[in-house]
């Protein structure tokens, strides 16, 4: 039986990385870094063939951006700096792709990134399938 496909449509997010206080243990609190106020940060969700637009603002001390590991997507949107100026502290920048496969994939600051990945900069990305499951 075929599957039924699901309209495309555009899923959007934002994003702002920043520094705020994270309890690793009871009666113990660290300085993280990461999204949304949040480790890890927020789950993104699109089907495959959606676009997938995240507005990622910088509120760190530091120059950030966003690597999507794993994911097919233009060069311009890679978020490493080979294809991007890193987004400055107050900056923001819009990150818009097509996500053309299905899986369960990463996002991570791409910026300095042994120090910034390390206090909690990344979050997962899910990509369903674009049709429905059809179950007995
Ligand atoms: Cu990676």
């Amino acid at each position: 039986m075929k599957t039924p496909t699901l309209q495309n449509k555009t899923v959007e997010y934002t994003l702002e990385a920043g520094e705020f206080p994270w309890e690793i243990a009871p009666g113990k609190t660290i300085q993280a870094w990461g999204f949304n106020q949040q480790v890890p940060g927020p789950v993104i969700r699109a089907n495959a063939g959606d676009t997938v637009v995240v507005r990622v603002t910088n509120a760190l001390s530091e120059p950030t951006m966003v690597y999507w590991h794993g994911i097919c997507l233009p060069a311009t949107m890679d978020g490493t700096d080979l294809t991007q100026k890193p987004i400055a502290p107050g900056e923001s920048f819009e990150y818009r792709f097509e996500v053309p496969q299905a899986g369960t994939f990463w996002y991570h600051s791409h910026a300095n990134e042994t120090v910034q990945m390390e206090r909690g900069m990344y979050g997962a990305i899910v990509v369903n399938e674009n049709s429905e499951l059809q179950l007995d």
